[in-house]
């Protein structure tokens, strides 16, 4: 009985890693200039803990075919040193393997967090409350107005609570309900919350964010490829949180420019 469990473990194990290493379920198309630092650290993690994880089953299918079915169980040996040795050896292990990896991804970290976006990059602003996501331009003055939580009215499609009768800064402000941007520029996006925790998470450009209610965050990325891209939410932020969505819409240049000239009519 124990040998065939040993067999079916290797069996198991083999047949979990297959899908992986066959590349069954890829990588979702990547638009971004930094996808690919993260697609390797991907690459690099699924390895490294595939291997640790198939050895693992194959040393413990190995001890169990080879020590179970005894007649005689012999004397009951324990680890050299004891658990203690054992506990120290194992943190020691798990914790060299994380920090390996923590040094492997710190590039693709710091391009996004330590490293401020260019002078350049175009700034918007993305705000989520529950269950929609709106996206605020700064308009000509390129100054976003001050928000006003108070003056917030969906039933004025005042989503950002702005007061352009009194403040200047945001009556050429642009709101809208999709992320447009144009391909090949930097966007500065940043995030508020209106109520609790939400995320920001576009598959394709490799950038997944929280919001935290009460302090105001900021990411930049690089879209390359014009196209249509599911914005959605990926933290449980209450019951329509299933449907939380908005699409991320990378334009030429041209389009862009069209795009905005529209929704700056309609505001
Ligand atoms: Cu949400």
């Amino acid at each position: 009985m124990g040998k065939l469990f040993a067999v079916v473990l290797v069996l198991i194990a083999i047949g979990s890693a297959i899908p992986i290493v066959m590349h069954w379920y890829p990588m979702a198309q990547d638009i971004s200039t930094h996808g690919h630092l993260i697609d390797d650290q991907m690459g690099e993690t699924m390895a490294e803990a595939g291997i640790a994880f198939l050895a693992a089953q194959f040393v413990l299918a190995f001890f169990v075919f080879r020590y179970s079915d005894r007649k005689d169980p012999g004397k009951i040996r324990t680890f050299p040193g004891g658990a203690r040795t054992m506990v120290v050896a194992a943190v020691l292990l798990v914790g060299s393997e994380v920090l390996a990896l923590g040094i492997f991804g710190q590039r693709a970290w710091a391009g996004q967090y330590f490293t401020p976006p260019g002078a350049d990059a175009m700034t918007i602003q993305t705000q989520a409350g529950q269950f929609a996501f709106y996206f605020r331009y700064p308009g000509a003055d390129g100054k976003l107005g001050q928000q006003h939580p108070d003056k917030i009215d969906e039933g004025n499609q005042n989503f950002f609570g702005l007061d352009p009768a009194n403040d200047v800064e945001s009556r050429d402000d642009v709101v809208t309900a999709e992320l447009g941007i144009p391909a090949n520029r930097e966007i500065r996006l940043l995030m508020h919350s209106k109520d609790v925790g939400h995320s920001f998470y576009v598959r394709e450009l490799r950038v997944q964010q929280d919001f935290v209610p009460g302090l105001d965050l900021m990411v930049h990325f690089t879209a390359t490829k014009p196209g249509r891209y599911e914005i959605v939410c990926t933290q449980l932020c209450g019951l329509g949180h299933y449907n939380m969505k908005a699409y991320l819409n990378v334009m030429t240049q041209e389009d862009f420019d069209a795009w905005m000239k529209q929704k700056t009519s309609e505001q």
